[in-house]
């Protein structure tokens, strides 16, 4: 599955921590869009999508919450609960973001600007073309 952690160095001295992310060296793409998710409401399902030309990573910088991949075949889900701890999707990913805290506060570090016309939200829709893409198939 195109979906990884990625960890980001920690700075800090007495003061307080601090933490620079910059593109092509934490983040494996050219940021071209950044966006924060909050005050998402109790027992909210946000995502329910996948996308076929964007990468992204996402950081909880306060609170937490936690994110269901399914790239058509295998399923796997993700705490995001530290602000040094990003979770890159890759194409292709089918996402669903819950169980957000209160306090969530969810970037989203993005390679390409805000295109409606990218994002695949009928879930049949998105398995047809996980398995046009890997040469299945389809009985109908
Ligand atoms: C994703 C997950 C992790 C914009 O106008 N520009 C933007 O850059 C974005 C991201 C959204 N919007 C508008 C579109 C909707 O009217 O903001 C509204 C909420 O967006 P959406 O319902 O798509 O939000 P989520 O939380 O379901 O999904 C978002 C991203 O859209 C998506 O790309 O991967 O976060």
């Amino acid at each position: 599955m195109d979906t990884k952690i990625i960890k980001f160095d920690t700075m800090g001295d007495k003061r307080g921590a601090l933490i620079a992310i910059e593109q092509n060296i934490q983040i494996p793409f050219d940021i071209k869009r950044v966006y924060y998710i909050f005050n998402t409401k109790k027992n909210v399902i946000r995502g329910k999508h996948a996308h076929q030309n964007l990468a992204q990573v996402l950081v909880c910088l306060n609170g937490s919450c936690r994110i269901l991949v399914n790239d058509g075949f295998t399923k796997d889900e993700y705490l995001l609960d530290q602000p040094d701890k990003g979770l890159y999707l890759g194409n292709n990913i089918w996402r669903e973001m819950y169980n957000f805290s209160d306090n969530c506060i969810l970037m989203v570090l993005a390679s390409e600007l805000y295109n409606s016309d990218d994002y695949i939200r009928d879930y049949e829709q998105f398995l047809h073309i996980v398995a046009q893409n890997n040469d299945i198939y389809i009985k109908h």
